[in-house]
């Protein structure tokens, strides 16, 4: 149960409330992962897809729940990692929220950096622009974070900016693709929010990811929201006269109708509170609805402290309390979990540079092989990258059926690849080996494709250019017959051995260089 500071009863409150116990069908709703719907992963990688499996920080429920050492109140909107509150435009609300806010916030945590500029901001319209059909349709938080899992996400300022004015552009410049391999998701998660347990576990994630540290400022996680967005003014209350923080907005429910809505749990304040019943008095242990017990759900004070991305000046600063009890509403289940991402820094150290148009991205198939033999005539290992092959992950949502740069946009763009992964499955036996690339138009529809330009890079394991290996281009067209590319790859003991040193290497740096990427 929530234990209120002294401060709490300092705060000017007319009320006195009393908080009792939760009860013991309550408690045994712990907190944990739950994966309430399609929402929540792509539905693609099956049931026993583990959104959380290369994270490395402790899983939702894990941490030991103290909810004596939390503070009353948490923002984290404030700290310097977190971003502007931005304003929306189209359907990008679930990437303002997953990428935009959090990935970005996460980003400055681990980084030690701050927000303050677009070399420190990420943008909300690179994984938009992935899986929107290139229309104006909505997105969830998921695919911002396998997005960033898959290809990572460039600075706002190599990407230039937050936004873009014109939806399903894809970025032309191969240190754009490059720069976003080095940020990136390890890992994702749900929780619900149903129960005072479940609750205390979110409150210590806003304080301090429920990680006591001695003698170290402790800096929160955040969590991405689904809000239901219809009817707002029904469930949109001001705090009465007398109240603490009296004036401010607070949603008592999410909206009685309409649809999703991607937004950002920044905080809690657990003085908020509003007469629901309007019986005069803002408690916790009455059962105001009526089924017998007296549980989270009937709860009229504690909030969290949701941040909007519809600008700093709606709701007064952009940002809007919610109360704990609105969380746990059986007609909107989306609303009542919280999406959390942990973020990791990554050193490729051999990457594909192609320049490349063709007709209809989303039927471009792209595979990139590796065999240990000069000889071989077929790759011992092969992948096909998510971005390059209609993103298969995303199912029905890809990038839209137009040309590789966007839109009504026939124009060559140079990209990048990451091989890291690839080049590490060879085991670096011999110095030498074969590198294979294929590329088709897949789909009943005419496709024309032509690549103009292909080279191997290579990085040491601080992420610094070293030299690109230039693959002839004989044959430049290719559509529903493929053209294939070989090239001979040196060095793979180097490779092999800078990978065991790269990341180590790479955390020390971290930060301490903000060149762009060759
Ligand atoms: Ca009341
Ligand atoms: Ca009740």
């Amino acid at each position: 149960m929530i234990n209120f500071s002294k401060r709490f009863f300092a705060a000017g409150s007319l009320f006195f409330v009393i908080f009792t116990g939760p009860v013991a069908a309550e408690k045994a709703e712990r907190a944990r992962v739950e994966y309430p719907g399609k929402f929540s992963r792509p539905p693609s990688q099956g049931k026993n897809y583990n959104t959380w499996k290369d994270a490395t920080g402790p899983d939702v429920g894990e941490e030991k729940i103290d909810p004596r050492r939390l503070p009353s109140r948490v923002d984290n909107s404030t700290r310097k990692q977190y971003p502007p509150i931005y304003k929306q435009r189209w359907g990008t609300c679930g990437q303002f929220a997953a990428i935009g806010s959090i990935f970005t916030y996460e980003m400055n945590v681990l980084n030690g950096t701050a927000a303050d500029t677009d070399a420190t901001r990420f943008p909300a319209h690179f994984s938009w622009n992935m899986m929107n059909r290139a229309e104006n349709r909505g997105s969830e938080a998921y695919h911002g974070w396998e997005v960033a899992k898959r290809i990572g996400i460039p600075t706002a300022k190599t990407y230039g900016g937050v936004r873009l004015d014109k939806i399903g552009v894809w970025p032309n410049g191969y240190q754009i693709w490059r720069e976003a391999m080095e940020y990136r998701v390890s890992g994702y998660r749900y929780s619900p929010a149903n129960t005072v347990d479940q609750l205390n576990e979110a409150r210590g994630w806003l304080f301090d990811r429920n990680q006591q540290k001695v003698r170290k400022e402790a800096i929160g996680g955040i969590f991405a929201l689904d809000g239901r967005m219809g009817e707002l003014k029904k469930v949109t209350k001001t705090i009465q006269d007398g109240e603490y923080l009296a004036g401010d907005d607070v949603w008592i429910r999410w909206g009685p109708s309409g649809n999703g809505h991607g937004i950002t749990c920044v905080g809690y304040d657990d003085q908020v509170g509003y007469d629901v019943n309007g019986d005069g008095k803002i408690t916790n242990d009455l059962d105001l609805n009526g089924d017998g017990k007296v549980t989270l759900a009937d709860w009229e004070r504690g909030a969290y402290i949701v941040v909007n991305s519809w600008g700093q000046n709606w709701s007064k600063d952009g940002k809007i309390f919610l109360l704990y009890s609105a969380m746990i509403d059986s007609t909107w289940k989306r609303g009542n979990y919280l999406g959390r991402a942990e973020v990791t820094r990554y050193v490729p150290l051999r990457t594909l540079r192609l320049k490349l148009a063709c007709s209809d991205r989303t039927d471009l198939r792209m595979s990139i092989g590796i065999a240990s033999d000069n000889d071989a005539t077929a790759p011992e290992h092969e992948f096909s990258p998510e971005a390059f092959n209609g993103w298969p992950l995303f199912r029905e949502g890809n990038a839209g059926h137009v040309p590789i740069a966007g839109p009504e946009d026939k124009t060559p763009i140079e990209i990048g690849v990451d091989l890291t992964t690839l080049f590490k499955k060879l085991g670096a036996v011999k110095d030498e080996g074969k590198l294979f690339i294929s590329l088709s138009g897949a789909g009943t529809g005419e496709f024309e494709g032509v690549l103009y330009e292909c080279g191997i890079r290579n990085y040491d394991r601080n992420g610094e250019f070293l030299h690109e290996s230039k693959v002839r281009v004989k044959g430049k067209d290719f559509g529903k017959m493929p053209i294939h590319l070989y090239t001979t790859v040196d060095n793979l003991s180097r490779s092999r051995q800078e990978e065991l040193g790269a990341r180590k290497s790479f955390q020390k740096r971290r930060g301490a260089n903000n060149a762009a990427p060759n």
